[in-house]
C-alpha cells in the first residue's frame, strides 16, 4: 500500500516527504497506523551522520502512537483496533535477559533491528522499487508501519495520540531513569545535566519520587523557567560559574558534620562525553550514582579518574528508562490520564507531517522541548 512518510535519504539532509510502499504484515507482525510522534534527538543523532548504527535510506521516528489496522498470521497479544504505542525495546518475555529480570534490554529482534531490517531479515517498506531501512524497529515518520506484535504496548482507548506519543520514548526515558534505574529515594539530591526533552522528565520523575533538591544544568538560560515548571528546585548555567563546574555543584550540595558534598543522583540528558564526566564527578563520594542517558557521537568516549570509582562513585546507563514496555507503558499511559504526571506542556510545537523538518530545526535551536507530528 502508498504511505506517506518522511524519508531520510543521506546523513545531513533534510528528510524528504514522500509515498513509499509498505508491504502488509508477515508472521507475528502488526500493521499500525500511526497517528501522532514526537521528534527525539535520537532522531536528529541518527539524521545527522554520528549514529555507528545509521544506515540511509531509512524512515525514522521511534516516539508514536497509533492504532492496530491489520495483523500477521500467529498474532495474539493485539487485535484490529487496538490503540497501541510502538516500542524500540521490544518485551518478548521469553528471551534471556527478559527471563533475567535484570534489564528491560530484551534481545529477541536486537540484531535485525539494528540492521534496519523486520526479524526474518528483509524490510517492508520500498520507495522506487528499492528496500527502505525500518529505524529503531519502529519508523513512526509515516503514517503507517509494520512492528513485530513484541514491539507494541497496548494502551487505554481514550488517550489522546498527540500526547501519549511522547511516552513512546522521552516521558518513560526521563521518568524511567529515576524510578527504575536510579530508585532515587525520598530526600535526594539530585542534579540533571540537560532540560530538554528528557532532562525535563528527569524532573518530574524526582519530583515523584520526593527528591528534597533538584538542580538542574543547561547552557540554555530559557531553560530556567521550564525546569522550575517540573520540579526543579536550583538552576546552573556553566558559562555563568566563573570557576569549574564541578566544584561549583559539590559546594552547592553540601550538608552535614562533614561537609563533603556531592549529589546522590546525577542525570547525563546532553550526549555530551564531557558533561557525562561531570555528571560521574559531581557525585556524593561513597555512593552518589551518575546515570548516562545522552547518546553520544560515534568514536566519543567517555573517560574519568579511576579513583572516582574506587571512592564508591557508581557510573550507570539506561535505555528507555530501564522500562519493559509492553507492561510498563501502558501503566504510565494511566499516569498521564490520572494527572500524576504531565505531558502536555511539554509539547510546545505541533505540525503536519509536511513541516517535519521544522521540528528538527527548533531542536536544534533550542526553541523546543517537543515538536510532534500529527498525521
Ligand atoms: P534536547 O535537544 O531536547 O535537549 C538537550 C538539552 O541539553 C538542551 O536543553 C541543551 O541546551 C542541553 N545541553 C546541550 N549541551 C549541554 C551542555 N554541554 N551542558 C548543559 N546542557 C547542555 O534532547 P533530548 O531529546 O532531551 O535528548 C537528550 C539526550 O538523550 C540525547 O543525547 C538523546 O539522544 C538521548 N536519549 C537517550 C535515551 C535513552 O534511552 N538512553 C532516550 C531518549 C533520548
Ligand atoms: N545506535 C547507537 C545507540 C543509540 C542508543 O543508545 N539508543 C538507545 C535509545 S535512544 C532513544 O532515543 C537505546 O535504546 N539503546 C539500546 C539499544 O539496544 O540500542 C549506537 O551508538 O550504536
Ligand atoms: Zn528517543
Amino acid at each position: 500500500m502508498d504511505v506517506r512518510a518522511a524519508l531520510a535519504t543521506a546523513p545531513g539532509k533534510p528528510l524528504d516527504i514522500v509515498t513509499v510502499q509498505l508491504e502488509g504484515p508477515r508472521e507475528g507482525e502488526v500493521m499500525v497506523e500511526i497517528k501522532a510522534t514526537g521528534i527525539c534527538h535520537t532522531d536528529e543523532f541518527t539524521l545527522s551522520g554520528a549514529d555507528p548504527e545509521g544506515l540511509f535510506p531509512a524512515i525514522l521516528g521511534h516516539e508514536g502512537a497509533g492504532i492496530v489496522v491489520d495483523v500477521g498470521p500467529g498474532v495474539t497479544s493485539v487485535k484490529k483496533g487496538d490503540h497501541v504505542i510502538p516500542l524500540y525495546t521490544p518485551e518478548c518475555r521469553q528471551c534471556p535477559s527478559c527471563l533475567s529480570r535484570k534489564t528491560n534490554l530484551c534481545t529477541a529482534i536486537r540484531a535485525t533491528q539494528g540492521q534496519g531490517l523486520m526479524p526474518d531479515g528483509t524490510s517492508r517498506f520500498s520507495f522506487e522499487g528499492k528496500p527502505v531501512h525500518h529505524y529503531m524497529g519502529t519508523s513512526t515518520f509515516a503514517n503507517y508501519t509494520v512492528l513485530p506484535e513484541i514491539a507494541v504496548a497496548k494502551i487505554r482507548e481514550d488517550a489522546p495520540f498527540d500526547k501519549v506519543c511522547y511516552i513512546g520514548c522521552g516521558v518513560t526515558t526521563g521518568i524511567g531513569a529515576v524510578i527504575n534505574t536510579a530508585k532515587v529515594e525520598q530526600g535526594a539530591k539530585a542534579i540533571v545535566f540537560g532540560l530538554g526533552g528528557i532532562g525535563l522528565n528527569v524532573l518530574q520523575g524526582l519530583r515523584l519520587a520526593g527528591a528534597d533538591m533538584i538542580i538542574g544544568v543547561d547552557l540554555n538560560n530559557d531553560r530556567k523557567a521550564w525546569g522550575e515548571r517540573f520540579g526543579m528546585t536550583h538552576f546552573v548555567n556553566p558559562k555563568e560559574v566563573g570557576k569549574d563546574l564541578v566544584p561549583y555543584l559539590v559546594d552547592m550540595t553540601k550538608s552535614g558534620a562533614d561537609q563533603i558534598g556531592g549529589a546522590d543522583y546525577t542525570f547525563d540528558c546532553t550526549g555530551n562525553v564531557t558533561v557525562m564526566r561531570q555528571a560521574l564527578e559531581s557525585c556524593h563520594r561513597g555512593w552518589g550514582q551518575s546515570i548516562v542517558i545522552g547518546v553520544a557521537p560515534a568514536g566519543a568516549e567517555i573517560s574519568t579518574r579511576p579513583f572516582q570509582l574506587v571512592t564508591g562513585r557508581v557510573w550507570k546507563g539506561t535505555a528507555f528508562g530501564g522500562a519493559r514496555g509492553r507492561t510498563d507503558v501502558p501503566k504510565i499511559v494511566d499516569w498521564y490520564m490520572q494527572g500524576k504526571i504531565q505531558i502536555d506542556p511539554m509539547i510546545t510545537h505541533v505540525m503536519p507531517l509536511t513541516d517535519i523538518n521544522k521540528a528538527f530545526d527548533l531542536m536544534k535551536r533550542g526553541e523546543s522541548i517537543r515538536g510532534v507530528v500529527t498525521f
